[in-house]
């Protein structure tokens, strides 16, 4: 069958004009709305209004205008059907065989922030959908196109047969509803958060896709990177790359690792991170500095590592890095002079954030975060709670000294981030020690103190959560460890201020917990 009429409505109006020429060119009859019809004709193109189809007017300022049973009949009439063929003869109804529709711009109204509630709401498009509906029920007859990226096979198709092809039909058809179930998610979500019913009580969200990946985590792995719609600045989804090879699975997954981090300070602070962990952390009076301490910290596993800063890289850092090899670097921005040194290396991704979403822990709004299970999801709110002083318990005899309580501090936003069991020494604004991810606390200490060696003399030790027993107390004693904080509540608490008491070392306790898994 040929495509002998099409229905053309478009608020995105991009490639139209040269689509609805080609289709006329075509011997194809063009029925329009408002505000296409009048750019068609104004372009001299042969089309008739949708009022002369419908016999009735556009009304209630345009939110009537093709909901009517011309069109919808036009669409939905089974051809090969004698009793709908009867029908639409009985009533002078006739066929459309392609519509072209994209809809009203939701997502763009509701990305302004000061939008008013009622220029959202007008902008729920209701007839676009449902003659895109109608049209995709019907595809076995009607062609439907809702991506001005699809206007060139289109019209391809049409000029070599007269009609597309079953098989582009049904891949248009799942593109449509792909396309209107995003919309209607996006609107949903946008209506929950009005009335304040946000996760975890609903979860609507659908996330669009920002490029496919080579591989995940393995070669063998598909894999693609999606965004929410409307994803906040400052994070791994807006960043802007300045330099370097495509990202991969594994260097997007690193990269918001190390940026959750950075934010957890407000003064100048660079982390290194390999596989989703911090190998190393400094805070200092410049970004300088601290990538010195963040670089010292392990300059072992930093080597094919992620480097995120929560300051401008100057020259002078740009030259530090430039010696080693990392897979990233990721920062508010770069002066030129930076990415003059730093462009040099081919390699090397360079990731311009823009702003850091509130790079104040105090600031930050936690978020959610979702995981996928057999079947199914778990979403919990991001861990976004922070510590002062004056939420620590002092618990053995001697009181941590000025300089242990503010390595402390600096260590318990830092083991946050480390994979449960987690234990971390610290000591001059690094970070010396981390053990990560082992089944039992006391192997995490083992680990951080290894590291750590001769430097573990005089440092705070920071575990995600509460010892046990005594054993990674005696263990911290051993190395020379002065200070510690930990979560505390566990049924043998008194072991290890016990045990911290015999030794002189100074214990907090935070009664927070900070599990990563
Ligand atoms: O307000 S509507 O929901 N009512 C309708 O009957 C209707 N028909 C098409 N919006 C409607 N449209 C939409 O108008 C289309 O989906 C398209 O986005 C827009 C095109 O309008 P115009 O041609 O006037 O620029």
């Amino acid at each position: 069958m040929a495509i002998r009429r099409a229905l053309i409505s478009v608020s995105d109006k991009t490639g139209i004009v040269e689509f609805s020429r080609e289709l006329a060119a075509q011997g194809v009859q063009i029925i329009s709305t408002g505000g296409t019809f009048n750019l068609l004709e104004k372009e001299g193109i042969p089309v008739i209004g949708i009022s002369d189809v419908t016999g009735f007017p556009e009304i209630l300022d345009g939110r009537v205008k093709t909901l009517h049973p011309a069109v919808h009949s036009g669409l939905l009439a089974i051809r090969d059907n004698e009793e709908h063929q009867k029908v639409m003869q009985e009533l002078g109804l006739d066929y459309i065989d392609l519509v072209v529709v994209n809809l009203y711009p939701f997502k763009q109204t509701i990305a302004n922030p000061n939008v008013e509630y009622e220029d959202a709401i007008e902008n729920i498009d209701i007839g676009g959908p449902t003659m895109l509906r109608s049209a995709a029920k019907n595809h076995a007859f009607v062609t439907v196109v809702v991506d001005a990226n699809d206007y060139a096979a289109v019209i391809e198709e049409i000029k070599a047969g007269g009609d597309t092809t079953l098989e582009t039909r049904k891949r248009l058809t799942a593109k449509v509803f792909r396309h209107t179930a995003a919309y209607d998610a996006l609107i949903a979500d946008y209506l929950t958060k009005q009335v304040g019913e946000e996760l975890p009580e609903s979860y609507t969200v659908t996330y669009e896709k920002v490029q496919d990946l080579r591989y995940g985590e393995n070669p063998h792995q598909k894999a693609a990177f999606y965004s929410k719609p409307l994803a906040p600045v400052g994070n791994i989804t807006t960043a802007e790359q300045l330099h370097g090879k495509e990202l991969s699975y594994n260097n997007i997954n690193d990269a918001n690792a190390a940026l959750a981090i950075v934010k957890e300070f407000d003064e100048p602070a660079c982390v290194a991170v390999k596989h989703m962990n911090p190998c190393g952390v400094g805070i200092g009076a410049d970004i300088h500095e601290a990538y010195q301490k963040a670089y010292a910290a392990d300059p072992t596993s930093i080597f094919g590592g992620i480097v995120a800063a929560n300051r401008t890289i100057g020259a002078d850092t740009a030259e530090l890095l430039s010696q080693i090899f990392l897979e990233i670097i990721i920062a508010p921005d770069f002066t030129p002079e930076a990415l003059e040194v730093l462009t040099k290396k081919k390699n090397i991704r360079l990731l311009k954030l823009g702003e850091l979403s509130a790079s104040s822990a105090a600031e930050r709004k936690s978020d959610w975060l979702s995981t996928t299970v057999d079947g199914g999801l778990l979403v919990q709110e991001s861990d976004v709670r922070s510590l002062t002083e004056a939420d620590l318990q002092f618990v053995t005899d001697r009181k941590p000294t000025e300089e242990e309580l503010k390595q402390l501090l600096f260590g318990w936003k830092v083991v946050k981030h480390v994979k449960s069991n987690a234990i971390l020494l610290a000591k001059n604004n690094m970070t010396i020690g981390v053990g990560a991810g082992q089944m039992n606390r006391v192997g995490s200490a083992r680990i951080a103190i290894e590291q750590a060696g001769e430097q573990a003399v005089g440092s705070v030790l920071a575990s995600d959560a509460f010892f046990p027993m005594g054993d990674t107390v005696e263990l911290a004693a051993k190395a020379g460890i002065t200070a510690i904080i930990q979560t505390g509540g566990s049924i043998k608490d008194a072991e290890s201020i016990e045990a911290a008491n015999k030794h002189n070392i100074a214990m907090v306790m935070t009664g927070v917990r900070h599990f990563k898994h």
